[in-house]
Formats: C-alpha cells, sequence, structure tokens
C-alpha cells in the first residue's frame, strides 16, 4: 500500500504528539473567550483526543504579500497531513471557531454514519463555537483525505470554496513499495468569484477514445434556456503556494519520486503533467490499480487522489502544473529541480491525450451484480445570472428517493450523464469497482469518487456492507448544493 511514513517534516506534517503539542499551544496563545471555557472542559475530560482540528480563520501567503484569508484547519491550508493507523481506533476533537456550524468528513473511510461527516447521514454537527468528538476505526489503508461537508449554496465563503481540507494517510503495514522521496501535492483554486462563462475544459471535447466531439448537440439539449452561473477564481495554487513561490522538489537523477496528488478543487477538474517524465499510476483514491501504467498526463477531477511514481531521468529545472496555461501562470505548479541544474523551469506542452480508467483495470468482467439502479443525472439551466439545478432522474434533493440497498448484496448504479459537464460522483462510507466506463468493461478499480464525462455512462459496483446513510453525490460543490445528491439507505 502507499505509505507516508517518510518524508514528513519539509511538508508540514506533524506527528501525533507534536501535532497534539502544536494545538495546545496555539489554544493557550489564543486565550480568547471562545477558548477558555473549551480548555476547562476539555481538562474535565478524562482522556485526551489523538487528535485536534481547530477550524477557524486563517491567511494563506500563497507568495510574498499576495495573501488569501479563508477558513482552514489548526492555521493552515491545506490543514496538517493527518496519518492514521488502520484498524486503530482513534478520537478526534474538533473544535469549531467560526460563527456557523461546521462538519468534518473522513473521505473514503469506511466509518459509521453518525461520524462520517454529512449531517445528511445523522452525524451531528461541530456547533458555532463549540466542539465534538469523534471515535472511529481508520480503514481501508491508502491515501485519504478530510475536508468540510458543509454546504455552501450561493455563499462562495462556505464549504470547499474555503481552505477546509488536508491528505489523512491510513498506513497499513504492507511493504510501502521502493521510493527515495514522497511528495503530497493538492491542487487548488483560491478567491472564488460568480462568472457567466465556463472554464475552458480540454477533457469536455475529448471522448475516452480520444475522438473529439461536437459540443453542439449537448447545448443544444438544453439550448431552451441559457445556462446559470459558473464559478471562476482569481489564483492557483499547489499546496498553499503559487508556482515559483514554495521550496523546489529537489531531485537527483535516478531517484523514484512518490506523488500523492489530491483535487481539493470545490469545482474544477484537472490535467496535470512534468514536462518529458511520465507518472506511473499506482493508486487510485488511495486504491491500488490492477494494472499499474504510466501516463504523461494525468486528469484528476475534485475529490480524486492519484498515487504515483516519477523517475527522475531528464536532468533540468521543469514545472510540474496544469495543463491550462492561464491557471498554471496564476500559480498551479511547482518547480522539480535536479540537483546541479539551474535555469529558469521548463514547461513544455504535453501530446494530445485522453485519460481512461480502463488502462489501470483488468479486462475479465465483473461479477453479476444482485440489483441494477439506473440513474440519469440533467442540468437544468438557470438563465442567465441564475443558478443551474441537478436532477437524479428527474428529482433533485431532497426530493429524492433513498436508494434502498440490503446489507451483503451487490449492486451495479449506472451512472447516465445527459449534461454537458463532467461530474465526479462520490459514494460515502463504501468502495465501489468501476464496470463498464463509457462501454468499455473493467474490472478491478475500486474508487470513492469517479468522473463521469458529459454526455457519458459510468458503471460501478458496490456491496454494501456499512449499514447506515451513505451520500451518493456530485463532488462539484455548486452541483451537490443544488440538487445533485441522493442517500443510499439500507433496508
Ligand atoms: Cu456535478
Amino acid at each position: 500500500m502507499m505509505s507516508c511514513e517518510t518524508l514528513r517534516g519539509e511538508l508540514g506534517t506533524v506527528d501525533r504528539r507534536q501535532f497534539i503539542a502544536i494545538t495546545s499551544a496555539a489554544a493557550l496563545e489564543t486565550g480568547s473567550k471562545v477558548l477558555l471555557p473549551d480548555l476547562a472542559r476539555a481538562s474535565q475530560a478524562a482522556t485526551p483526543a489523538d487528535y485536534t482540528i481547530r477550524v477557524g480563520p486563517v491567511a494563506v501567503e500563497l507568495a510574498p504579500g499576495r495573501i488569501v484569508r479563508t477558513i482552514g484547519y489548526n492555521g493552515t491550508s491545506a490543514g496538517p497531513i493527518l496519518s492514521m493507523r488502520e484498524g486503530k481506533p482513534i478520537t478526534v476533537e474538533v473544535i469549531n471557531q467560526t460563527e456557523l456550524p461546521e462538519l468534518v468528513h473522513w473521505h473514503g473511510q469506511f466509518v459509521p454514519s453518525n461520524v462520517d461527516g454529512a449531517s445528511e447521514e445523522g452525524t451531528p454537527a461541530v456547533p458555532a463555537g463549540g466542539r465534538r468528538r469523534y471515535t472511529f476505526t481508520p480503514q481501508p489503508a491508502g491515501t485519504r483525505w478530510y475536508h468540510t461537508h458543509a454546504m455552501a449554496g450561493r455563499n462562495l465563503h462556505r464549504g470547499l470554496y474555503n481552505g477546509q481540507f488536508g491528505f489523512l494517510c491510513v498506513e497499513s503495514r504492507e511493504n510501502p513499495g521502493s521510493y527515495d522521496q514522497e511528495v503530497f501535492l493538492a491542487l487548488r483554486e483560491w478567491q472564488p468569484f460568480y462568472t457567466n462563462e465556463e472554464e475552458e475544459e480540454e477533457s469536455r471535447c475529448l471522448r475516452p477514445d480520444g475522438a473529439r466531439v461536437e459540443l453542439a448537440s449537448f447545448q443544444a439539449r438544453t439550448a431552451v434556456k441559457a445556462n446559470g452561473l459558473e464559478i471562476g477564481y482569481e489564483r492557483f495554487s499547489i499546496n498553499d503556494k503559487a508556482l515559483g513561490f514554495a521550496e523546489p522538489i529537489r531531485v537527483k537523477q535516478g531517484d523514484r519520486v512518490l506523488m500523492h496528488l489530491l483535487n481539493a478543487s470545490a469545482t474544477e477538474s484537472r490535467r496535470i503533467a512534468l514536462p518529458r517524465h511520465t507518472f506511473k499510476v499506482l493508486a487510485l483514491e488511495g486504491n491500488v490499480v490492477p494494472t499499474p501504467d504510466s501516463v504523461e498526463v494525468l486528469e484528476i477531477a475534485p475529490a480524486e487522489r492519484v498515487d504515483a511514481i516519477v523517475e527522475m531521468n531528464q536532468p533540468g529545472v521543469w514545472i510540474l502544473g496544469t495543463t491550462n496555461d492561464e491557471d498554471r501562470k496564476g500559480g498551479m505548479g511547482v518547480v522539480v529541480e535536479y540537483a546541479g541544474q539551474n535555469g529558469t523551469p521548463q514547461w513544455v506542452v504535453p501530446p494530445k491525450s485522453a485519460w481512461d480508467y480502463t488502462r489501470f483495470g483488468k479486462q475479465e468482467a465483473a461479477p453479476k451484480p444482485d440489483e441494477t439502479f439506473a440513474l440519469i443525472f440533467r442540468k437544468i439551466p438557470g438563465g442567465k445570472g441564475g443558478m443551474n439545478r441537478w436532477t437524479i432522474n428527474g428529482n433533485s434533493f431532497p426530493n429524492i428517493d433513498p436508494i434502498l440497498v440490503h446489507s451483503g448484496s451487490r449492486y451495479r448504479l449506472i451512472f447516465d450523464n445527459q449534461s454537458d459537464d463532467t461530474h465526479p460522483l462520490h459514494l460515502h462510507r463504501h468502495s465501489f469497482e468501476l464496470t463498464k466506463v463509457a462501454g468499455k468493461s473493467t474490472n478491478g478499480i475500486k474508487k470513492d469518487t469517479a468522473m463521469v464525462k458529459h454526455n457519458t455512462q459510468l458503471e460501478v459496483d458496490f456491496v454494501a456492507d456499512n449499514p447506515g446513510a451513505s451520500l451518493l453525490h456530485c463532488h462539484q460543490q455548486l452541483h451537490m448544493d443544488f440538487g445533485f445528491m441522493a442517500l443510499v439507505k439500507y433496508a
């Protein structure tokens, strides 16, 4: 499994003991009205929590003098990289130093509904100015993440528009594989604003087989009314620094660098490249793929993760970043610098390629499911200046019947995307397995989030093995907040 054991210090990771020390020191320094009664109460608690997460205001300095004020975790954004041991129960205390209720979601973990961090599933929120403890057993091992699950609605200072996210590694005891260095790269946009224009998205014009698709026919379908507002961003980064303002990733020729990439965006899918190098994809959403394979460009939808090995065999100084020129120049990149090399970091336009999950899968057919649910996704255009709404089989959350499952059965979900947007579908508290991607059968790729490209179908299977309410939703904040959500419930 992917390990996160090494390369800690530089990347802002703290081990548990340091983490608690930092938290309490910061709390004492703050000494605010909110904190003092909290500390008194905490001292009465029999045992300290294993982890403490303070949700509160942060200032992210993307570059000297370029400061973004948002909400983050423990004084930073991204929050600290949390490391948890698979199967070992832990307690997390969430301290909410904001004026609104908050929820921390443990994305990709098989935990009970009442701690998962979604109010729709029954997790109690952490009240404004209050604190709450959550106890659960981290599983499965792999690259997970934690983030707010507050709905944002029209408020661009709420939910994932804020900086409330961080990596979470669930460590297994298995051999982590051989690598010389490990880096954590979270892709981020900052300072969102409403716009009538959609972000140019190369992938939306490419089918998985690489053929270009005319968008006109899809637009015609929804041409009754103009599309509503989309989100644009002022600034971009990888982790908390804009391109050119972080310490470079320093490598030596021959190094094998294990990269953990997370798209922590509220809304944008990304294509990522490192010129002249390839990414050997080992895991998607932290789960080892059956057929590791090398690609020149990674495509990562919001909430997706990729664990990949990059062999450093092209000495130079390079830019690892988004293939979108404007956003890369706006900050979404990081410099990779070989020992003994200097000069201006180089970007080279990568060859055109289509991202296709199935290259990482097995060819054999998946076992037959006990039941199949077909889910049609459509957009109801909001009109110029309005908000689009989203429907699943004609209905928007919360006016949508739950998907009823029986414990132990295997279910197939057909995600039928009849809209002109890509949707990263996320199922809480379970993994699903891809079985068909845009007509192509596959098997063995386990994910918790998967992108369904515009006007295509994606089929996934999951076993109902974690009783309790589970959200199924698009991870695009503007879509989930406007209807694109349903509950899976156990009969
Ligand atoms: Cu969506």
